[in-house]
């Protein structure tokens, strides 16, 4: 009789922990489409020592993206028969992400000034192209399935082809993808090699960012949207 009072006034003092108890998110397990699925348990069933128990199974509420948009190729040298400076320069994006991302408020910026993207919808596995003019696109042929991104003024003041620096920044304004070339070494330091007219300086592997010129090649061939 002693030992049920006992346990009915323990019971009483768990009561109040469990109707005040927060719940957490734990890794789980992955869905069938590799989405991370989180389990949901109380924060105190382990002072409570209950069995670790998923209230509910749901995805993850603010997935971190795996692998990241880059800027994967850059034309700023423009050789006559693909336009004319400045109007014509581009600059390739691609989202190595599992996600689709918003590039709003995203920026693009050279070693002078900032763009800020507008708002659109980049698929996981999609090019961006970001021009000055909508006439860059009768110079190049690339897959339909390419975003186009019109600035309708240049690339921060136009992208030097002696040497200049250019920076992708996330809507909070951090750097999330950089590079310099020719006698800008603001990013790397030496800087790329600048290319010839008519060249870009092109990402190995749209996928790969080690923040190093090994990164880089000069692109004889620039192929905007591949
Ligand atoms: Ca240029
Ligand atoms: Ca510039
Ligand atoms: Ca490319």
């Amino acid at each position: 009789m002693k030992k049920k009072i006992i346990l009915s006034f323990l019971t009483l003092l768990a009561l109040p922990l469990i109707s005040q108890a927060k719940v957490f998110e734990t890794p789980l397990l992955k869905s069938a489409f590799g989405q991370n699925l989180f389990c949901r348990v109380m924060t105190n069933q382990h002072l409570l020592n209950l069995p670790a128990r998923c209230l509910s199974v749901e995805p993850e509420p603010n997935p971190e993206p795996d692998g990241k948009l880059l800027i994967t190729e850059v034309y700023y040298d423009v050789d006559s028969t693909h336009g004319t400076e400045a109007d014509n320069e581009w600059v390739e994006l691609y989202n190595g992400t599992d996600q689709i991302i918003n590039l709003k408020d995203w920026q693009i910026a050279d070693s002078s000034l900032t763009d800020t993207l507008p708002e659109l919808l980049l698929a996981s596995g999609q090019y961006a192209l970001i021009t000055k003019s909508g006439s860059t696109a009768g110079f190049w042929g690339w897959p339909g399935e390419t975003l186009l991104i019109i600035l309708n003024n240049p690339i921060g003041n136009g992208l030097s082809n002696s040497g200049d620096a250019l920076y992708l920044k996330n809507p909070i304004g951090e750097v999330v993808d950089s590079l310099s070339w020719g006698a800008n070494s603001a990013v790397f330091d030496p800087s790329l090699p600048g290319v010839i007219e008519g060249h870009s300086l092109g990402r190995i592997d749209p996928k790969i960012d080690t923040d190093t010129i090994a990164d880089w090649q000069d692109q004889t061939l620039p192929d905007p949207g591949f």
